[in-house]
């Protein structure tokens, strides 16, 4: 071969193809050879673990040329990038997921094979890392997904918390916890990137002092400095050569011993200062919807935002674009406030560190910055006692004044003589002790403000940020949630996957509106009779599961009615228990009446802190336990909790649901993605006009959807005139029965103390009306039974949810990011040969 511009021979020596071949040989060679030099174990005496290392590291090898290339592509055009700043990914495991994208999956499944392993018990041994609580986390992971099968350049940016999400167990009917070590056999999909670790500062104080020039400046002297390392995961985009990253930071000390402790004798003291450091990337903070006033919470966020924005001005300088620039080339999204200290940070970066003036400095932040909004729970939105927040960042709660100073004079010049607003809209909340109100620094300092489901977008603006809105309507836009049809479709059903491929052919995976072209198939019987054996099949294999983790029988003929989600009461677990307990007293007054088997399966975790979340999860165990033991029941109704639900566990049991619940109170739940995954998986969503449920409800149709309960104005105008739920409980002879038996210590061995602090909240202030939504629940619960003995007509309505979820890949919210206000563009990878050249 001729070298370009030379006339020079060269023979061509290509990188070793077993880094890169797809072929089912070379993944086999491949994997023996990872077998062999990375675990150092021969076949005989290797363990799972050591098989499912030596398959994963086969697969990175695959990544790994996609993600060069992409890297390469990025700096070599500077291209504009999505930085992606959340305190959580809830990435699920990597593996099937890297197979899907790859397109390799079926090659790996023979491979595995032809060794005689068998590649689902490889999949299950992975550990995945739960660095993340719930629907924010997973969004996140959704969202690096479809940024990167869309092509988009972006980075996300979080932290590497040593332990993620608690296992949870289940002992005695009680949520128990136990430390979540993913790392513990090794992560071999990140790779450390110590050359690029950066600084954070924390405590102390400031000092003004002139510079070298007379100049007088603010110093900030801190009483602690803390390493951050950059641990990198690549994040493939489906079936495109586009390899993004996910750059997760740990934190070290800066010297591993203080040496002058150490030489005085001081061992002990010479180690606390890494014990100190290290904490800080320790451990997630397990709370879902309620904030942590803690200081280590507070370290945790200041930590990730500094290190990450330190790290977009490094690739900047090495891109040659200038400081100026910066809203060009980086789009920073803030995943809800916790990483909203990015804004006071840029600013003390550009201001204190690059000598900017703070006009200029301030231009740059403001254009640099969008924020989602995620939650309307009042005690959700973050705020920060002064004092805590003064002692850890002192340079940053002078910045904050500062703004908040100007912020105020724009608010006076828009609303002259309006007080009232000042006081409601300051950065400072000055009712009592004094806070920084992060959700509207987020405000002040962001372009666009967003939230995640329609309803949800107009209850920011008409509530909870109505002020904000009112001084700026134009950066207030809707981006209603997606979830990825790659994990939660391909990867997690693949009975369901392989029927619509023989249908409409595969488009459906990049296009998720392709689903549409099933409706020509619904009044197909064949069709139908295919799509109901699928979902007997699928429901055995969770049965199968359940018998062998619970040992509960449990009959697939009857109706998998599934809430599976974060226990908490806005979302109503305990509404579902009133419920069976309804259908429980309805057998028990008379056995023989004819009543809809169903099958009750829960899932969820609780906030270790959360008390009456963890009382529910115990009340669903002890519910268990009479319903499903009492021969008068004759095994028409099962109820199962099953543990631990993760991912890994959610991919398995989305797929089985006939009826997906979905019935937080209204007003409540901004978007919710569960909702998403069952609909998208053929299951019928019982539901409230809350978050993304209205918009679910819009697209399959209103005769596809079971609705019940308050609107959010209804809910509003009961609070108002003076909601009394004792009322309904003295109306409602069944809801009073169902209480009453929760009450007498029925469930709980005769001890009526144990669920008493449940029915006191219930019969006091029902603060998630509970008792108002009752009767519709139960007569929506009716008709759901009715329609499920028409199982021909449940079939259709199934086919039907699929057909017309289309709308909600995150592959759509994501466009929509991009088109609206990211104005970001994709950038084709060409994926190049790695050539040596020897002359
Ligand atoms: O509670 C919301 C949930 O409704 C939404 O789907 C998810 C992703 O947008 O965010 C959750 N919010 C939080 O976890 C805390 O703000």
């Amino acid at each position: 071969q001729t070298l370009p511009n030379s006339s020079e021979t060269v023979t061509e020596v290509r990188v070793e193809d077993d880094r890169t071949g797809l072929s089912v040989e070379t993944l086999k060679r491949a994997f023996a050879d990872n077998l062999f030099y990375i675990q150092g174990k021969f076949p005989q005496i290797a363990s799972k673990n050591d098989f499912y290392m030596a398959l994963a590291y086969t697969v990175r090898d695959r990544l790994l040329r996609r993600w060069l290339n992409t890297a390469e592509t990025y700096s070599r055009n500077a291209s504009r990038t999505v930085a992606y700043l959340s305190a959580e990914f809830l990435m699920g495991p990597q593996l099937g997921n890297n197979l899907i994208n790859l397109g390799i999956y079926d090659q790996v499944n023979q491979a595995m094979q032809e060794l005689g392993l068998d590649l689902r018990e490889l999949l299950e041994e992975e550990e995945e890392p739960g660095l993340g609580n719930g629907g924010l986390g997973r969004l996140a992971a959704c969202y690096l997904d479809s940024l990167a099968t869309l092509e988009i350049p972006s980075l996300g940016y979080g932290i590497r918390y040593e332990f993620g999400i608690f296992d949870q167990d289940i002992k005695d009917g009680w949520q128990v916890e136990i430390t979540d070590k993913w790392l513990s056999a090794g992560n071999p999909w990140e790779l450390p990137r110590p050359e690029w670790s950066v600084e954070v500062k924390l405590g102390g104080h400031t000092e003004k002092r002139a510079d070298e020039h007379g100049n007088f400046k603010i110093y900030w002297v801190p009483n602690q400095v803390v390493k951050g390392i950059p641990y990198d995961t690549p994040i493939l985009g489906y079936k495109t050569n586009t390899a993004n990253t996910l750059r997760l930071w740990k934190a070290e000390a800066v010297e591993s011993f203080d040496f002058y402790a150490f030489d005085s004798g001081d061992y002990l003291g010479a180690v606390h200062q890494k014990t100190v450091s290290e904490n800080i990337s320790k451990v997630l903070y397990p709370n879902d919807n309620s904030a942590q006033g803690k200081e280590l919470r507070l370290a945790q966020q200041i930590f990730f935002v500094s290190c990450s924005l330190k790290d977009m001005m490094r690739i900047m300088e090495q891109q040659k674009v200038p400081l100026e620039q910066f809203p060009e080339k980086f789009v920073i999204q803030l995943n809800d406030t916790h990483p909203s200290v990015a804004i006071p940070e840029l600013m003390r970066l550009l201001v204190d560190e690059y000598d900017m003036p703070w006009e200029k400095a301030w231009g740059i932040t403001k254009q640099s910055f969008a924020y989602t909004n995620h939650t309307l729970l009042p005690e959700a939105l973050e705020r920060w006692p002064i004092g805590l927040f003064g002692k850890m960042l002192p340079r940053h709660l002078e910045i904050i004044y500062e703004i908040n100073k100007r912020f105020l004079d724009e608010v006076r010049m828009k609303f002259p003589d309006d007080t009232d607003r000042l006081r409601r809209m300051s950065l400072i909340d000055e009712s009592g002790e004094r806070y920084v109100r992060m959700a509207f620094l987020a405000c002040v300092g962001s372009y666009s403000i967003n939230g995640v489901a329609a309803l949800h977008t107009e209850l920011l603006k008409k509530d909870v940020l109505h002020d904000f809105y009112e001084m700026y309507p134009e950066k207030f836009n809707n981006k209603t949630n997606g979830v990825t049809p790659r994990r939660f479709m391909v990867l997690s059903n693949p009975r369901l996957c392989r029927l619509l491929n023989s249908k409409i052919g595969d488009e459906w995976i990049k296009n998720l509106y392709e689903l549409k072209k099933l409706e020509a198939f619904v009044e197909d019987p064949e069709f139908r009779r295919q799509w109901r054996e699928m979902k007997l099949e699928i429901k055995q294999d969770v049965a199968d599961y359940i018998k062998k983790t619970t040992d509960i029988d449990v009959n697939v003929n009857s109706m998998f009615d599934i809430q599976a989600k974060r226990f908490h009461e806005y979302k109503r677990q305990h509404l579902n228990v009133l419920h069976i307990i309804t259908l429980y007293n309805r057998i028990k007054a008379n056995p023989d009446i004819d009543i809809t088997p169903r099958t009750f399966l829960f899932g969820g975790k609780a906030a270790p802190g959360y008390y009456i979340a963890k009382l529910i999860i115990k009340l669903i165990n002890s519910v268990g336990d009479i319903v499903n033991r009492d021969p008068d029941v004759r095994d028409r109704l099962k109820v199962v909790f099953l543990k631990d639900f993760n991912v890994k566990f959610a991919q398995r049991i989305y797929p089985s649901a006939d009826l997906s619940e979905q019935i937080s109170t209204a007003g409540k739940e901004a978007s919710g993605t569960g909702n998403m995954k069952f609909a998208l998986n053929g299951a019928i969503t019982i539901g409230t006009l809350d978050g993304a449920n209205v918009e679910i409800r819009e697209e399959v149709g209103a005769e596809n959807f079971f609705l019940f309960g308050l609107t959010t104005e209804e809910v509003y105008a009961l609070k108002k005139e003076g909601y009394q739920p004792w009322e309904y409980y003295q109306k409602d002879p069944e809801l009073k029965l169902a209480i009453d038996r929760i009450a007498s210590g029925f469930f709980s061995h005769g001890d009526p103390k144990l669920f008493k602090p449940l029915v006191d909240h219930l019969l006091g202030n029902d603060q998630y009306m509970l008792l108002a939504d009752y009767r519709s629940y139960i007569d929506t619960q009716d008709r759901v039974s009715e329609a499920y003995r028409d199982i021909d007509r449940w079939v259709r309505m199934s086919i039907l949810n699929v057909a017309r979820m289309g709308k909600f890949s995150s592959d759509r919210s994501i466009r929509d990011y991009c088109e609206d206000f990211w104005k970001v563009q994709p950038v084709n990878i060409e994926l190049k040969e790695y050539v040596q050249a020897t002359a």
